[in-house]
């Protein structure tokens, strides 16, 4: 039997939103930490994490735990866990950019079944449960009708936290600006997802992305009749990183045509 049940997700969006309240307000600056040169950790993301994980398992004790900050070695994938990325876009966050979100999705079976974006600055919470199409703020979305690339406006990420990466997805903006209207860069995932998801741009690429970036996301943006694949088209892993393409589904294999011959 499914465990996401309706009150589950309610109280789940509920909590969601209710921690938002950490991300709009400053952090210290002297909390942040670097995990590698350009990867880094601040109170916020441990505070917004230590939080969901001692309420989630409040809410649902059998539901494992994969959070960004606090691994998952133990994980048994063949059992539900949630998938979270307490600030997704912490270098916006640390500069106060104002465009970075709390994503969270549970998984079970193997996939995504429910997932929760919430952007606390502009109070926009993306939900969808697998089936029963996706909203923001309790509204339907769905994705552009975009039919071409010359249609199409892209975001693009710059693949911070793999620089040996950077010549390449340079590379692929040139070619997608190229083709595009034009390009963005948020420096959130989660939020260029449903940003897809509701039609305001018409794809989304970055060469390497983590689980917690994009689970809930993608499952916001397959409900709005888009789609996030592998740069081969082939179905994202839960369980390790890689590169991600999403589009509004009508733009994707010319999207993996064009990115094929950019490399
Ligand atoms: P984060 O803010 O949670 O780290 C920006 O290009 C996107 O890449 C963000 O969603 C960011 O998520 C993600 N990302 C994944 N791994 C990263 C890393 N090692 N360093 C920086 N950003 C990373
Ligand atoms: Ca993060």
């Amino acid at each position: 039997m499914c465990i996401c049940t309706p009150d589950l997700v309610e109280r789940v969006v509920a909590l969601v939103r209710q921690t938002g309240v950490l991300l709009t307000q400053r952090p210290d600056p002297q909390a942040i930490q670097a995990k590698s040169a350009t990867d880094y950790v601040t109170n916020v993301d441990l505070a917004v994490e230590d939080t969901l994980r001692e309420a989630l398992a409040e809410l649902a004790p059998q539901v494992q735990f994969m959070g960004e900050e606090e691994g998952h070695s133990d994980l048994d994938p063949a059992r539900p866990f949630w998938i979270l990325d307490p600030v997704d876009g912490t270098t916006n966050f640390i500069h106060n950019y104002g465009h970075s979100a709390i994503s969270l999705a549970l998984a079970e079976d193997g996939q995504v079944v429910f997932g929760v974006v919430y952007n606390p600055y502009r109070q926009e919470c993306f939900t969808a449960v697998r089936g029963q199409g996706a909203q923001c703020n309790g509204r339907p979305i769905q994705v552009s009708t975009a039919p071409h690339l010359s249609d199409s406006l892209v975001a693009v990420g710059t693949v911070p936290g793999h620089r040996e990466l950077g010549q390449q997805a340079f590379a692929q903006m040139w070619a997608v600006y190229n083709a595009c209207q034009d390009i963005r860069r948020s420096g959130s995932a989660s939020l260029d997802l449903c940003d897809v998801a509701c039609g305001r741009v018409d794809g989304y690429l970055e060469l390497y992305l983590q689980p917690w970036d994009y689970a809930a996301g993608s499952l916001i943006l397959a409900e709005a009749g888009g789609c996030a694949t592998g740069l081969d088209g082939a179905p994202l892993c839960l369980t390790q990183g890689g590169p991600l393409l999403s589009s509004n589904g009508r733009i994707h294999t010319a999207l993996l045509e064009l990115l094929e011959q950019s490399n």
